[in-house]
């Protein structure tokens, strides 16, 4: 799955050797990596519910969020196991489009991302205010497969991957930080790639 020499003959990162961050190996193909297995979901009773800290709490259907405006990018995901997969196309909503509807409080410091199977994970508003953070229902042309977390998962690619939480089913703001499902388990909450930032 994983070859040493596709770092060093890699074009992209013969071009720039920084792109990779630190301890990091470059994998072509895309890994499942998940607690679990995909749930299967009735899409006529799907919900995104956005509570907490918020003037505007909503339940969207899939329609309603399929109707939001949509946003692309393209960003490197990194795992903390060590792979790391260049250039993904993700299709979605802009989290910044997400924050103007639902009006979060200025004692929204956090968001609580509310997964399947009770996964959770958080992030501090000022990393999901990046421009590069979706909700995502694409990837690189296609709709985004269960196993990597469809229909939705949220995608942040400047925090190591389990932060990028897949089967999202609710997006809670709230004023103290509540460690998720790894970070119970002895990954770094705060989730740099770039600092290493992987386990306590
Ligand atoms: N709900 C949920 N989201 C999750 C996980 C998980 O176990 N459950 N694993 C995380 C981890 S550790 C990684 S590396 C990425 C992997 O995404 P992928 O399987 O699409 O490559 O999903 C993250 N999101
Ligand atoms: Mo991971």
């Amino acid at each position: 799955m994983i070859f040493r020499r596709d770092r060093e003959q890699d074009p992209r990162v013969v071009k720039d050797p920084h792109r990779l961050p630190p301890g990091q190996v470059l994998t072509l193909k895309w890994p499942v990596l998940s607690y679990g297995s995909a749930p299967r979901y009735d899409m006529d009773r799907w919900r995104l519910r956005l509570s907490g800290e918020i003037d505007a709490p909503a339940t969207l259907t899939w329609d309603e969020v399929r109707k939001l405006p949509s946003a692309s990018i393209t960003a490197d995901m990194h795992c903390v196991t060590t792979w790391s997969r260049l250039d993904n196309a993700w299709e979605g909503v802009g989290f910044k489009d997400l924050v103007a509807l639902v009006k979060p409080r200025s004692n929204a410091h956090y968001v609580i991302a509310h997964c399947d199977a009770d996964y959770t994970t958080s992030l501090p508003v000022e990393i999901l205010a990046d421009d590069d953070v979706l909700i995502a229902y694409r990837h690189d042309g296609a709709e985004l497969t269960p196993d990597h977390g469809g229909p939705l998962r949220l995608v942040v690619p400047k925090r190591y991957a389990w932060k990028s939480a897949k089967w999202l089913e609710g997006l809670e703001w709230v004023e103290h930080d509540r460690l998720g499902f790894w970070e119970r388990n002895g990954y770094n909450n705060a989730a740099d790639p770039w600092k290493e930032e992987r386990y306590w």
